[in-house]
């Protein structure tokens, strides 16, 4: 991350992200949760410009953000489409391959396809948007997009465009189990700058291009990647953060008093334990209610004196893993609850299943004496930066606890780390970090909620742009020919969209010599 760079601060931005950041809530259209989106919205508010996503199905979306005059681009998506390339190559091959493979990636033929056929009009769509701002930096996030930059420099050569996977990259042993890694790799190989939250996601993406593209003249200098027409893509470290300006202002609005006045009275007498998650198997929702299980069974003072208050926020329940999630933790919840509850006290495990707004999970972040954080494995996770930033605003004692196993955990070293693989000594670490003194863990949140501060979302924002600015200038200085990095299927390079079966039911391209299809 470079913080002194200050180029492309004022260019207007093109977003280019799976889902549009709306939806029809109790007052008209809202923006809507989630960590990409909660990332976005200052950029958004900054650099007005364009955002390019699915519409989710949803109909009669607004030409515009809510207050805002960035243009929404919708994408509609046929029912096959959502199915195969969101819930199947997404969700269920990607997310659990990058994620280490803790659930096992399922590689379907179709599921692939499809995925490329969205990337496509993902690709078309955004070109388009880029037209109509011809000065616009294109944007490109996460792991549902990762051919878009390739087919935006084969439309736009020259376009300014950087990308930024939210989620880890695996090391080359586990990435290579993709049958269409090189595919994936040349897609991402199409941006200025390819971006991630941490030195070790970038290594190990630097070392798959080495390991999986040596074959096609490719290679890794340093931090970049050089393509055989000479364009180098930069890579970058940058880890993402949170509006602290507006979390700081949830933590002390008045409605946020009243909630903690209610919350105060529910879990009163009660040291209160939270954990704020999406449903999903890569948080450590099971290890975490496991943890809390030993502590109680442990120390039988605890049933009545702490509560431990699992908030989720439902996610992708169209995904098996996930609605198997969901129920196991409903069992563990209820198992707990009736081995632990002491007659005529209240129950030692909360939980709710629903998504809430920033004002009212301040509320919760506000109250909580800890905040159990415990990912087997997390691209970075914005609800301990949350935490810190509103325990501190209101003077607070709260602890932090976090996983070795988030980018988070690089930034915040005051946090007591946890291995969330080792149930039994996370349940140690709660109660070691129960025991700290307030004086220990104020200091602990000022620190963290200070480098939070100075490292926000804004910051991040800048900076990302400032390195795609300037990446993109240092190939503007390449021949023409160069610069657009054309399809060079003999080097391996560029993939262009005609070498691809773009759409169901076009014929496949004829295979170029030298390019070779990863065998199965
Ligand atoms: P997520 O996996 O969604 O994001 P995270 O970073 O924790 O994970 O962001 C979750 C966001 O959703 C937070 O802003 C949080 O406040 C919000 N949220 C959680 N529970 C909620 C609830 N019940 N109601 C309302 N809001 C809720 C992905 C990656 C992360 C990475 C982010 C950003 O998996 O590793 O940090 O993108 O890059």
């Amino acid at each position: 991350m470079n913080g002194t760079l200050t180029e492309g601060q004022d260019r207007p931005v093109v977003a280019v992200a799976n889902r549009l950041p709306v939806h029809q809530g109790d007052n008209g259209w809202e923006l809507s949760p989630g960590g990409l989106v909660t990332a976005l919205r200052p950029v958004m508010a900054t650099h007005p410009g364009a955002w390019v996503g699915w519409d989710g199905g949803t109909k009669g979306l607004p030409p515009t953000l809510p207050d805002s005059g960035v243009r929404l681009v919708p994408i509609g998506l046929s029912a096959a489409q959502v199915r195969n390339y969101y819930h199947g190559f997404a969700n269920a091959t990607l997310w659990p391959l990058l994620h280490n493979a803790i659930e096992k990636p399922r590689f379907e033929q179709a599921w692939w396809y499809a995925y490329r056929d969205v990337n496509t009009i993902f690709g078309e769509r955004a070109a388009a948007a880029l037209d109509d701002q011809p000065d616009a930096i294109a944007w490109v996030h996460d792991y549902q997009l990762m051919l878009v930059p390739q087919l935006i420099r084969e439309r736009r050569g020259g376009q300014p465009t950087g990308f930024f996977l939210h989620v880890p990259w695996p090391s080359p042993g586990i990435f290579a189990r993709l049958p269409w890694r090189e595919q994936i790799l040349t897609g991402l190989l199409g941006a200025d700058v390819v971006a991630f939250h941490t030195d070790e996601y970038r290594g190990n993406f630097l070392r798959s291009c080495a390991r999986l593209l040596r074959d096609d003249d490719i290679e890794v200098r340093g931090d970049s990647v050089v393509l055989p027409d000479g364009r180098a893509v930069t890579t970058a470290t940058a880890p993402i953060s949170i509006d602290v300006a507006e979390f700081t202002q949830h933590a002390i609005e008045p409605e946020t008093d009243n909630d903690i006045r209610l919350l105060a009275e529910q879990f009163r007498d009660r040291t209160l334990l939270l954990g704020v998650d999406r449903l999903d198997y890569t948080k450590g929702i099971i290890e975490r209610l496991l943890a809390v299980e030993m502590l109680l069974e442990r120390n039988p003072g605890l049933r009545t004196s702490i509560s431990f208050l699992q908030i989720a926020v439902p996610s992708r329940d169209d995904v098996r893993e996930y609605r198997q999630l969901r129920s196991t933790v409903e069992q563990h919840v209820g198992r707990i609850n009736g081995l632990y509850t002491e007659p005529g006290s209240d129950v030692p495990v909360h939980y709710l299943y629903r998504g809430l707004s920033q004002q009212q999970l301040a509320a919760y972040y506000a109250l909580a004496d800890a905040l159990l954080v415990t990912p087997l494995i997390d691209g970075m996770n914005l609800v301990c930066k949350e935490y810190v930033t509103v325990q501190n605003a209101r003077g607070g004692s709260g602890v932090l606890l976090l996983s070795e196993f988030t980018g988070a955990a690089d930034e915040l070293p005051q946090a007591v780390h946890c291995n969330p693989f080792d149930v039994e000594g996370l349940s140690y670490r709660i109660e070691y970090a129960l025991g700290l003194t307030a004086d220990t863990r104020r200091e602990a949140i000022a620190a963290m909620a200070a480098h939070v501060r100075d490292y926000d979302v804004y910051r991040w924002v800048s900076d990302q742009l400032a390195e795609i600015t300037k990446a993109a200038a240092a190939v503007s200085r390449l021949p023409a020919d160069r610069a657009a990095s054309p399809c060079t299927p003999g080097g391996g390079g560029a993939l262009c969209p005609g070498h691809w079966p773009a759409a169901a039911g076009r014929p496949l391209p004829r295979r170029a010599p030298g390019w070779r299809t990863p065998r199965r």
